[in-house]
């Protein structure tokens, strides 16, 4: 049986594989002890790969609606007829009523995340967004750039281990999240190094670490601030390192005397003790990596709350070091975006930037739109009408917070067009659905972790699913029908573009599997840090400019014990959503038998005292509520959630109940969310962790 050598991306990606075929079909999906990176590990999703690749649900043809909306009745058509006709569509719009009311959207993380942005740039239109951003991973990459001038990423690849790792908000074990694959976190997890969770819930990570606090969510840059005061008061910051590399210390320091550990103990739930304890084992185990994830962001402080996240890695001598945070090496060339193709006046329309200047005005790390307001302005029309949406590998009915305003709003659309791999419950709603391919039917070229690029590979397609076409492929039909600017360069030539500084070519590079150039640590030495000052900024003189607070401040949960406590007689428990599970990446998966037997139900996860005082016993349906809505769950009881936090996964739908429209909000996590100000004033990032809800027994 042939095998080929590829990398998986059932997930954000990187392990190694090595795919059995047999009739131009995967049959097995093995790891590959080759890897650098994986070493032959490969998780279940993953290993499930042909699962997925050969299910018969699989959409195989392009789709026309022929019923109404959401009915599901559908004409094949050809590839020709489907383009033509989605272009004509498009062009119609853009013509008729400006190419801003045509919105872009995709999934999180995908092959072809770039390609979308570049055609929403060549088309005109300013409104893209992906269901992340500045709820996930954007305030993270932004913060770095305002403060060290480029991403970082945990060095768990030199030969030099970390001493000390801090996962906070952050489960990797699990998550592999931006191409930080579990057996390399692993590996750095030595016996030698201290290791200490952030997380109100003892997560896979977390058991596997020396210390866990169990903080209240939503407070981390309390946290945070507090463990900068006692490392800055005790004198344990990296002293030549500050002195010469960054910018602020004393004002820094006269800022942070005011968040002592004590002021955050009641604040965060964890005992001043242990922020002081955790604060000196942070400063004093060098090299230490802070290895940060989604907890720090989906509230509405995730610019502050990364922000102090963030100096504290400054401010201990930890950047660009062996065993330390390592600064992204970008080795390949960036993707040629045609961002100069969108005009500025185009620019000045997108939705949400006179607001959110980090995620939608001209300084953004890649501008895109507010999704609450692109969504309300598919409905409401302001400040004009959303007339149209493509949507290239997304789930927006289940991955975005307030899922009937999202359904109202898909329904509104004069024109939807869905690209994915299943008949999604967003791709029902819509007027064409195309079929994906899956990885293993794609050609690629990709740099990891994500954003810092620090080893690149190539995939080509092995298998080939018939009428499926990889995305890139579809968005450059369209941009060829639509005579669009960078249409005479295909998705493939933009393979040479991207590996230029390698001197590798596509079809080496896939050969050979990965490129891992050995990593230059400490690069500021040559040429500073690229920040104005070309030193770290610990008062950031950007934010500062744009009229946001230039050191990092704590800002109380609008909803919680503190910010709302007139609605804690009837939502006594904070809540948290979205924590992975290894079964399912998002909504996906949930069609295939040997995943989903693995993961039959939702779950939500409660600590015995919230279980007893409710009446609800391990195995039982459970209803979460919040002043929103309300979803339901089997209930986990576990001493691993702190006990005033409950838990609830998200992306759940049922694809055998399909067709019962009362399904999509049974289990929808995202009916509990907050789709509604107070947003985050510099990202616009709305709350899904860190909320009030209270629980109860489901009866029949
Ligand atoms: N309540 C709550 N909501 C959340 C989160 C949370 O923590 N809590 N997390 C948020 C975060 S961080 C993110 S990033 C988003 C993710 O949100 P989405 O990206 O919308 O999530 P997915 O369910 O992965 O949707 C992707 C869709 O793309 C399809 N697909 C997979 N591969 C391909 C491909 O190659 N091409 C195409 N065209 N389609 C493909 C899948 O079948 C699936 O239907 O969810 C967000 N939503
Ligand atoms: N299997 C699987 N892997 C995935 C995904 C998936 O859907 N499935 N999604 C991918 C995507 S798009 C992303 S963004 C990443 C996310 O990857 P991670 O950041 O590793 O993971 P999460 O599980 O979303 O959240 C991390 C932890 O945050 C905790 N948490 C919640 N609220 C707070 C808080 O306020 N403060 C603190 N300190 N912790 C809090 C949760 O309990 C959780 O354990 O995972 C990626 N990988
Ligand atoms: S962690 Fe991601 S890349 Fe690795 S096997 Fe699992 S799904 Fe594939
Ligand atoms: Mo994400």
């Amino acid at each position: 049986m042939p095998v080929f050598k590829s990398i998986c991306r059932v997930c954000h990606g990187g392990c190694g594989a090595l795919v059995h075929v047999e009739d131009g079909r995967v049959i097995t999906v093995k790891g590959d002890p080759e890897s650098p990176i994986s070493r032959g590990w490969m998780c279940v999703k993953g290993l499930k790969s042909p699962d997925i690749a050969n299910h018969p649900d699989r959409l195989k043809y392009p789709l026309r609606r022929t019923g109404v909306r959401g009915e599901n009745r559908w004409t094949e058509i050809g590839w020709q007829e489907a383009l033509d006709e989605i272009s004509n569509r498009i062009d119609d719009i853009r013509k008729t009523h400006g190419p801003e009311t045509i919105a872009v959207g995709q999934g999180t993380g995908r092959h072809h995340y770039m390609h979308v942005v570049r055609f929403a740039n060549a088309l005109g239109t300013p409104n893209w967004y992906e269901p992340g951003l500045a709820q996930c991973f954007i305030p993270r990459v932004t913060v770095s750039h305002l403060t060290y001038g480029g991403f970082v990423t945990g060095d768990y690849y030199s030969s030099i281990k970390p001493r000390c790792i801090v996962f906070w908000g952050h489960n990797p074990l699990v998550t592999c999240a931006d191409g930080e694959l579990a057996p390399a976190v692993r590996r750095a997890m030595t016996e030698d190094c201290a290791t200490i969770a952030i997380d109100p819930r003892r997560t896979k990570t977390a058991k596997r670490c020396r210390s866990w606090l169990a903080i209240r969510p939503a407070t981390d840059a309390a946290l945070a601030l507090a463990m900068i005061n006692v490392i800055i008061e005790e004198g344990l910051f990296d002293k030549e390192f500050v002195a010469d590399y960054t910018t602020g210390l004393t004002l820094l320091q006269a800022h942070v005397a005011r968040y002592t550990p004590q002021w955050a103990e009641a604040v965060t739930w964890i005992k001043a003790e242990d922020i002081i304890k955790t604060a000196r084992t942070y400063a004093l185990s060098k090299p230490a990596v802070l290895d940060w994830g989604l907890g720090l962001e989906q509230n509405s402080n995730s610019l502050q709350t990364v922000r102090a996240v963030a100096i504290l890695r400054a401010i201990t001598g930890n950047l660009d070091v062996p065993g330390g945070d390592i600064m992204g090496m970008n080795i390949l060339k960036g993707y040629p975006i045609l961002k100069d193709k969108l005009p500025p006046e185009a620019s000045k329309k997108r939705i949400g930037g006179e607001e959110f200047k980090l995620l939608a005005g001209w300084r953004a790390y890649i501008p895109s739109a507010h999704i609450p307001g692109l969504f309300r302005a598919m409905t409401d029309g302001v400040p004009y009408k959303i007339r149209s949406l493509l949507i290239f590998g997304g789930n927006p009915l289940l991955t975005v917070a307030n899922p009937m305003k999202v359904y109202e709003a898909l329904n509104a659309l004069d024109f939807l067009c869905v690209t994915d791999l299943f008949m999604t419950p967003t791709a029902r709603s819509a007027d064409y659905v195309l079929p994906a391919a899956f990885w293993t039917e794609i050609d690629h070229v990709q740099g990891f972790p994500l954003v810092a690029e620090n080893y690149a590979y190539a995939q080509t397609a092995i298998t080939h699913t018939p009428e499926c076409r990889q995305d890139e492929w579809i968005i450059d039909e369209l941009s060829k029908r639509l005579s669009l600017p960078g249409s005479d360069m295909s998705y493939k030539d933009i393979f040479a573009h991207q590996l230029s500084p390698t001197g590798l070519t596509h079809a080496a590079l896939a050969a050979k599997g990965y490129h891992t150039p050995p990593h230059k640590y400490k690069k500021y030495l040559e040429h500073g840090f690229r920040t104005p000052s070309k030193k770290v900024e610990l008062f950031s003189s950007v934010l500062k400019r744009m009229g946001y607070p230039p050191l990092p401040e704590y800002t109380e949960p609008p909803e919680g014990p503190t910010g709302s406590p007139e609605l804690l007689a009837d939502y006594p428990y904070v809540l948290i959503t979205g924590s992975r599970s290894v079964e399912f990446f998002h909504s996906e998966q949930r069609q295939v038998a040997s995943l989903r037997r693995r993961h039959p139900y939702p779950y939500c996860e409660l600590h015995p005292m919230a279980a007893e005082a409710a009446g609800i016993e391990e195995g039982d349906w459970t209803v979460v509520s919040t002043i929103r809505g309300e979803a339901k769950f089997k209930a986990h009881v576990t001493e691993d959630i702190h006990p005033r936090v409950v838990s609830v996964e998200h992306g759940w739908w049922f694809p055998e109940r399909a067709m019962e429209p009362e399904s999509l909000w049974e289990s929808n996590a995202n009916c509990l969310t907050a789709d509604c100000p107070p947003y985050d004033p510099a990202f616009g990032s709305y709350r899904l962790r860190g909320l009030l809800c209270n629980i109860g027994r489901h009866r029949q």
